[in-house]
């Protein structure tokens, strides 16, 4: 675990968008250029940005390789759910064109990750259950589908974090139950979970619980509130969730996903402020 800044146990980080994503506005924080951003993490001392990407191949990588080391910052992981929302790719759908494009694209995100190091979330990208027309085993057809992405990440020696997402987003991997079954059938083991707090609150029937079930299954994590504001804004127990996660012994990344509002520079500093000086026991 690494000593930090003052006496939280857990590294922090940002979800900030990478300058091809039109829709940041949805859930990355911060303003500026991507340089800026980068600048505002580090003055607010993160320890490391998630990036929202959309289309790497857009993307200068050697120049953020760059600035990312400039400003000393690491990444835990490239997120992932813009390929759905902006350009509606995902892998579960019977649209044979939209499966081979989000690959495609999916597969240029995982080399982007080996490039710098880190992981590739599969959240909304994953598609639906519903999206799959006269399928007679669905489920199967998922996991046949995740694990060609799992596959070509485990041979560039790439971690894939699997979010469970609530139903109003998607209809399969909702709660961490169901992704703890959905690990299980899928039988890879550079795929982990990842819980995001605002999901598991409205999919689970206890997060404390559901962090204990799923132990070191849990590879990442993202924090907001009960209404997806910064934490310290809505009603969720803050103190008893780290609390338990420092029961679990869960040593990764925290990341702040929240809707960047009133503003993205202020729900970034009252986010990581709320946290860092939040005492667990
Ligand atoms: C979407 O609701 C979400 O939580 C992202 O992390 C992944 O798409
Ligand atoms: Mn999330």
């Amino acid at each position: 675990m690494k000593a930090n800044h003052g006496e939280f146990d857990w590294n922090l980080s940002l979800i900030l968008a990478t300058p091809e994503v039109n829709s940041a506005g949805r859930l990355a924080c911060l303003t500026g250029s991507f340089e800026e951003k980068l600048d505002k993490a580090r003055r607010l001392q993160c320890d490391g940005v998630e990036l929202m990407v959309r289309h790497p191949a857009l993307l200068d990588w050697p120049g953020i390789k760059a600035a990312l080391s400039q400003y000393r910052l690491e990444v835990p992981q490239l997120v992932t759910g813009e390929l759905f929302g902006e350009d509606q790719l995902c892998l579960v759908t019977s649209d044979e064109n939209c499966f081979r494009r989000a690959l495609e694209r999916l597969f240029q995100v995982i080399d982007l990750a080996a490039y710098l190091g880190t992981a590739v979330n599969i959240g909304r990208v994953r598609g639906r259950l519903d999206l799959l027309r006269d399928c007679e085993r669905p489920m199967a057809v998922a996991v046949q589908r995740i694990r060609l992405a799992a596959d070509y990440a485990a041979s560039l020696g790439v971690r894939l974090h699997l979010e469970p997402v609530n139903r109003y987003e998607t209809d399969f991997i909702r709660s961490t139950q169901e992704g703890l079954d959905f690990l299980a059938l899928l039988q890879r083991g550079n795929v982990g979970l990842m819980l995001d707090v605002f999901h598991m609150n409205i999919e689970d029937a206890s997060i404390e619980a559901s962090f204990r079930e799923a132990g070191p299954q849990v590879w990442h994590i993202h924090l907001a509130d009960s209404n997806r504001l910064y934490p310290g804004a809505g009603h969720l127990d803050f103190r008893q969730i780290l609390h338990t996660l420092r029961e679990i012994g869960y040593t990764g990344f925290l990341s702040v996903e929240v809707i960047p509002s009133p503003d993205p520079d202020t729900a970034a500093a009252c986010a990581i402020e709320f946290l860092r000086h939040h005492k667990t026991q």
